[in-house]
């Protein structure tokens, strides 16, 4: 499968170094507007065809996928081109910045029938897949609490500047990774309330975000999420879970530990691989960009719709449009009202 790639910025990187390691994929080609990014990136990843222009990459084509690894506000507007031009497309997060834009998308990808994706790797990192396999798996049966905990006082703002200058921030750039984990936890979300804080004062955003959702299925979810929480040892980029069960219980704490608690106990070190191009402490969220192009590569070969397609980001895309409205409101948002 020949891929080419729009966005050659911070995290970019990583996307291509994953890509490299998938049996089966080969970039082809690159682009983006800048041209020193554009051209220090083919260098270091050895693809020899180069655009500052997606049109006229797209108009050439001669590949199958076009993996979308800019900021949000350009998606809508590379994903219709792309469906245009008949690719596959895998996108970043967060996939839009509005639902208009986000069924927009969905609905060009439906139209030229073709594979839409969005880039929500979270979900993928091995420990959050080893404890959604012990929940999935029945041994401790239904969860009815959930809480999903990211708590960091890592600094993002010198590798990804933008986040510093948005109206909006940990909800849209974090906080979407684990309200779509609390959706692989405990399924769809009927009601939401949310709070947000601005502690760090040299950003425009909120950095500080607590979350209570009611699940369709009955359970509910604390999603708390804080950029300005200083504690030893740093965690970051892990995310915390405690799933209650209604035969047992599970912990995923600092440091990849897995508990599980039933009539017996279990514990085990469920920490990612280092992967050979990977960074610590960012080798947790390297290996999951692993896993999902894997799986995008997967759901086109089998014909089958990924997990986090376009069409079923749009229900993590709701709950960050209803966590900013119930924030900004002081009230409880029906999801169905998105
Ligand atoms: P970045 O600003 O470093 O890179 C984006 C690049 O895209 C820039 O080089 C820019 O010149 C280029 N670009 C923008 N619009 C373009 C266009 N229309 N045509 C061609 N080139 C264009 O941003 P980043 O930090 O790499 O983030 C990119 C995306 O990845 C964001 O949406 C961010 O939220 C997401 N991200 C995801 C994760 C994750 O774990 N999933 C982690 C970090 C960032
Ligand atoms: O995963 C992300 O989307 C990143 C970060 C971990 C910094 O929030 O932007």
């Amino acid at each position: 499968m020949k891929g080419a790639l729009i966005g050659c910025g911070f995290f970019a990187q990583n996307h291509l170094h994953a890509w490299r390691d998938i049996e089966g994929v080969d970039i082809v080609a690159l682009c983006d507007s800048d041209n020193t990014r554009l051209q220090t990136t083919a260098q270091a990843f050895d693809i020899t065809r180069t655009y500052n222009d997606a049109a006229a990459m797209l108009a050439q084509g001669r590949f199958d996928f076009i993996d979308i690894a800019t900021t949000v506000s350009s998606h809508r507007s590379l994903v219709e081109m792309a469906a245009a031009a008949g690719v596959h497309i895998i996108c970043q997060k967060p996939f839009a910045e509005n639902m208009e834009d986000a069924r927009a998308m969905v609905a060009a990808a439906q139209l030229a029938e073709k594979t839409l994706m969005v880039h929500e790797n979270f979900r993928w990192q091995s420990p959050v897949q080893a404890a959604l396999h012990v929940v999935k798996s029945g041994a401790i049966g239904d969860p009815f609490f959930c809480r999903i905990s990211f708590r960091s006082g890592y600094d993002v703002f010198t590798g990804q500047p933008y986040l510093a200058e948005g109206k909006r921030f940990i909800i849209e750039d974090l906080g979407i990774h684990i309200l779509d984990i609390a959706r692989a936890f405990a399924g769809d979300v009927k009601h939401l309330a949310a709070t947000t804080k601005r502690i760090n004062p040299d950003i425009q955003g909120e950095d500080v975000a607590t979350i209570l959702l009611q699940h369709l299925g009955g359970a509910t979810s604390v999603v708390d999420c804080s950029y300005a929480t200083k504690r030893m040892p740093e965690t970051f980029p892990q995310t915390l879970l405690e799933i209650d069960c209604v035969s047992g219980t599970l912990r995923l704490d600092a440091g990849y530990q897995l508990t599980v608690q039933s009539t017996a106990e279990t514990r085990s070190d469920v920490s990612p691989p280092l992967l050979s191009w990977a960074e610590k402490p960012w080798h947790n969220i390297q290996e999951s960009v692993q896993s999902i192009q894997q799986h995008f590569v997967d759901s086109i070969s089998t014909g089958t719709e990924p997990q986090t397609s376009g069409a079923d980001n749009l229900k993590t895309l709701a709950l960050v449009e209803a966590a900013y409205r119930s924030a900004s409101h002081a009230s409880m948002i029906k999801i169905s009202d998105i």
